[in-house]
């Protein structure tokens, strides 16, 4: 884990000089016609000054191992690891499906000491140059009131709605799922408490 963490850390400073050098070509060549530059051949490329330029939380944002757990009807959850490779934090202030209404949520213990699942208030924050594992019994991804059956081996978008408005399509395979105590199906009533201890 540490080591994973040096190496990303290794390769946001790799990028972030990467960055830097064309913002700074960007801000040197002005107008890319007009100057005569000697050599016509252009180092500096237009459309990689561009993509620094208008470069969103989502460019910065991958997720991997993406899967959902199959279900019939009712509600299930969607999971990933979720990677920042920027150097600022980045929020998923919420996200989509065709499937259903999705609400980021997360685990908790009730004062009676009991396992609950509610809506992350401030949504999910990766911070920079780390991850956040959505996982079952942590944060995940509530899929409410299925419209359609969730089949294994199918796969399902989910968009990941970020802070400054860019999103993140995920596609996720869906796998039957019974490892947790969790029930992230049936029982998921209005306080949001878990069925496991039925
Ligand atoms: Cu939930």
């Amino acid at each position: 884990m540490s080591a994973r963490t040096t190496t990303r850390r290794a390769t946001l400073l790799g990028a972030t000089v990467t960055t830097l050098a064309l913002l700074a070509v960007a801000g040197c060549s002005g107008t890319p016609s007009g100057t005569s530059s000697g050599t016509s051949s252009g180092t500096a490329s237009p459309s990689a000054s561009a993509d620094a330029a208008s470069s969103t939380a989502a460019d910065r944002l991958t997720a991997t191992d993406p899967w959902i757990k199959a279900a019939e009807s009712g509600m299930t959850a969607a999971f990933a690891v979720l990677h920042n490779d920027g150097d600022q934090d980045v929020t998923v202030v919420g996200a989509t499906s065709d499937l259903s209404r999705v609400e980021i949520h997360e685990m908790a213990t009730d004062a009676s000491g009991t396992m609950v699942m509610r809506q992350k208030e401030g949504g999910l924050t990766i911070p920079a140059g780390g991850e956040h594992a959505l996982e079952p019994g942590g944060d995940h991804l509530m899929l409410m009131e299925l419209s359609a059956p969730v089949q294994a081996g199918a796969e399902y978008e989910v968009t990941l709605e970020l802070s400054d408005g860019s999103t993140l399509v995920v596609t996720a395979p869906a796998r039957t799922f019974a490892g947790a105590k969790e029930s992230y199906d049936e029982g998921h009533g209005e306080d949001h408490d878990m069925s496991h201890d039925g």
